[in-house]
């Protein structure tokens, strides 16, 4: 009764979307169902009563066996979406099928047999399914139960976006095999590079105590196809292999293993010492091999799924082989030995730079890697940055994707936003994702895209995988900032499907968060879409990059040029003096560019006709050369910040448009991070162009604003309050 009174309301309200109109619905149709943002994607707003009563002649009652701990999930999401959706408690059958209308089983059940022809069942993959309407009824079908739970979400998302079920014919598999979340979580619960709140993992109270989070966290993922999870943080502590521990984990992984997720952990490359009592961590050395084995053996023994290892090692001050002389391969193919009898992978990072400061940090990972190609186990996934430093803004690709062609490589990108204002910028990242995704690497002529390095087609890989360092903690409604949801469920998708396009996952988002509210949806699209090349544009413009202030990362630091490492600093990076700005990666420079395949060089090596959106990244250019543009770099530069700065301070009128379409309390947080966004970005512009013009020493082009405080002021600002910060072992 409540459900349907509620869904007139929201009907008169997408319906009549003027303002003024609202304001009189509003009147009639008293307030909007709170929402605070825990239910993310899932939220299931109930339909129009017209829209609910055709949905429910075509769902009709579901043949489905309760018989597993999946199918009990299938059931009880079908309840909750169809009961949310539709005001509909659906019926379900164990046995009648003819009489269901609608049909979930795997492709060997006789039911669906004499149903679906052979054909068809076979084209299904592992993880895919297939939803197919034959006759009056709907059918779906998989390899796999978790193929059916992916179905099953497929159709629930389906009728929250208020689509057509008539004639489906949908075959569904996912390009990329591991689709992991990587948390940088602490067994402290604190979160490295985490903006909302603690780690969501409650190791004091597992195993006993089961938070509802956990589950909902597995339902989250497993609507988006996302199939594993790093549960600790890349900076490992070898505690994590204590029998106390591992029972903790093999909670969560039960909780897990019904969605088709699996609990993979990180290794500290020291644990024999540490853990072990050994006096050496030598990949070579029998005892060190022994001691993996035995571990490993204990974490299968309560987690029989269990996916593997996460692994960074000689990089930051973390241990690794190389303390011993040994490879990287020599570190990953003892772990990899130690997993192979029981299924699981290895996955080692790339993110490696030496203790001895470089001429250039974005040659190392090259340098060290290429030469190890083809001498890992087939089980181990080397996982790759998206870009050669450290998650800017905007990097070129990095240039390991494709350069080794022997190695499965993994993309790691991340979904928190450690460089990209953290907790309080909106920044639609799969704008970013899609970038690089679709970069051309060359290295097998043009076409050779990353997606195509990553889903394993260029170079036939049996192994594939992908990233994301998840953005989630325990904030209420999960990732601090609203919109961060949507970069969670980009990174799913994309791991789905590499080559989904950013503007359909916006589309999709936007639809399932906001419900049928069409201007709501639109404001929320655009402003995911623009977003991301904003924040670029107001933080590190042409190319710029590690430009942030130290240690946290929050806020502009172009000045930063003390840190006990050189790479560390901001100078390092951009190279500004009397005559120009930006990183010489050419012959004349570091050649870092000699490390990408011909046609990419070809495309950055000439100052003249090298993209502006990475020019500075490869060029250090003079600040008054003209560019194409017709300006000189310097008045691009400050034509960049100041567009930024426009599009920001844009977001919030835009924004303001759908007060009253949306709950109060989403509405006001979204409002609060925009404010903070469109002061912010003018924080960046005046204090890195302050910054510059002490070098470029030209004026501000006509038009454009002067700072509001002198280059001192924001020198001294500091910002301690920044979460997530890396904590120094
Ligand atoms: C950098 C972070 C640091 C991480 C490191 C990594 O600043 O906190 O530990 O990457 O990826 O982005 O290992």
């Amino acid at each position: 009764m409540m459900n349907t009174y509620l869904s007139i309301c929201r009907a008169s309200r997408s319906i009549f979307h003027r303002s003024w109109l609202v304001g009189l619905v509003f009147l009639f149709s008293g307030p909007l169902i709170a929402n605070n943002g825990y239910q993310l994607w899932l939220n299931y707003e109930p339909l129009l009563p017209g829209q609910q009563m055709q949905y429910q002649a075509t769902i009709g009652t579901v043949f489905l066996k309760p018989n597993t701990p999946t199918r009990r999930v299938i059931r009880d999401e079908l309840k909750t979406g169809l009961g949310s959706m539709l005001s509909y408690t659906v019926p379900f059958a164990e046995n009648n099928a003819e009489a269901s209308k609608v049909l979930i089983d795997l492709v060997d059940a006789p039911v669906i047999q004499s149903k679906v022809a052979e054909k068809d069942r076979t084209a299904i993959t592992k993880e895919g399914y297939l939803i197919l309407q034959k006759g009056e009824q709907l059918i779906i079908t998989a390899q796999t139960e978790v193929g059916l739970l992916y179905g099953t979400f497929h159709l629930l998302q389906l009728i929250q976006r208020g689509e057509s079920l008539k004639g489906l014919s949908i075959l569904n598999k996912p390009k990329i095999q591991k689709r992991v979340l990587n948390h940088w979580d602490n067994l402290d619960r604190t979160v490295e590079r985490g903006y909302a709140g603690f780690s969501i993992w409650n190791w004091h109270e597992l195993p006993e105590y089961i938070d509802q989070r956990y589950i909902d966290y597995a339902r989250a993922n497993a609507s988006i196809g996302i199939n594993g999870t790093v549960v600790t943080n890349v900076n490992a502590n070898a505690l994590v292999f204590r029998a106390d521990y591992l029972e903790k984990a093999a909670a969560l992984a039960d909780v897990f293993r019904p969605y088709g997720i699996q609990l993979y952990l990180t290794a500290r490359f020291s644990s024999p010492i540490e853990q072990g009592g050994l006096d050496t961590a030598d990949p070579l050395n029998p005892k060190v091999q022994q001691w993996w084995n035995e571990t490993v053996e204990k974490i299968y023994e309560r987690i029989p799924d269990f996916g593997g290892f996460l692994v960074k090692a000689n990089s930051e001050g973390q241990p690794g082989p190389q303390e011993y002389n040994r490879t990287h391969a020599d570190g990953a193919n003892m772990l990899a030995k130690a997993l192979e009898p029981h299924g699981g992978i290895v996955m080692w990072r790339a993110f490696v730079y030496s203790d001895e400061e470089p001429t250039d940090r974005a040659k190392q990972a090259y340098d060290e890697f290429v030469p190890l190609d083809g001498t890992f186990l087939p089980n181990v996934l080397v996982q790759v940055k998206n870009g050669p430093i450290d998650f800017q803004p905007r990097e070129p690709i990095h240039p390991l994707f494709g350069a080794m062609p022997e190695t499965p490589l993994m993309m790691e990108f991340q979904i928190t936003k450690e460089y990209l204002g953290q907790g309080t910028h909106l920044v639609g990242l799969a704008n970013m994702y899609e970038e690089i995704l679709q970069t051309d690497t060359y290295v097998e002529g043009e076409g050779s895209i990353v997606a195509k390095v990553i889903d394993g087609t260029l170079h036939d890989q049996q192994l594939t995988g992908i990233a994301g360092v998840a953005n989630i903690g325990t904030a209420t409604n999960w990732t601090g900032n609203l919109f961060g949801q949507a970069d969670w469920f980009a990174f799913g998708r994309l791991a789905w499907n590499p080559y989904t396009s950013a503007a359909a996952i916006f589309k999709e988002w936007s639809a399932l968060t906001w419900g049928q509210r069409p201007d709501v949806q639109a404001v929320s699209q655009q402003l995911l879409d623009e977003s991301y090349e904003a924040c670029v544009q107001y933080m590190t413009p042409l190319g710029l990059h590690h430009i942030m202030a130290a240690g946290h990362h929050y806020g502009p630091g172009p000045w930063v040029s003390e840190m006990s490492r050189a790479d560390w600093t901001s100078v390092y990076y951009h190279k500004a003096d009397a005559e120009g700005v930006g990183f010489d990666r050419t012959q004349s420079g570091s050649n870092a560019l000699e490390q990408y395949a011909s046609g990419f060089r070809q495309k950055y090596a000439d100052s003249d006709d090298c993209p502006l959106d990475l020019l500075l990244w490869f060029h250090h250019i003079p600040w008054d050369k003209k560019l194409r543009t017709g300006r000189t770099l310097w008045a691009e530069l400050c034509l960049q910040y100041q567009q930024g700065v426009e599009k920001a301070d844009s977001f919030l009128p835009l924004w303001e448009q759908v007060k009253g379409e949306v709950d109060e309390e989403r509405y006001r947080q979204v409002k609060m991070h925009l404010q903070i966004q469109a002061k912010e970005a003018k924080w960046w512009r005046d204090a890195c162009l302050s910054y510059f013009q002490t070098f470029s020493k030209m004026d501000f082009p006509q038009g454009h604003p002067e700072p509001a405080q002198a280059l001192d002021y924001y020198l001294q600002i500091s910002h301690p309050y920044a979460p997530g910060i890396r904590p120094r072992w």
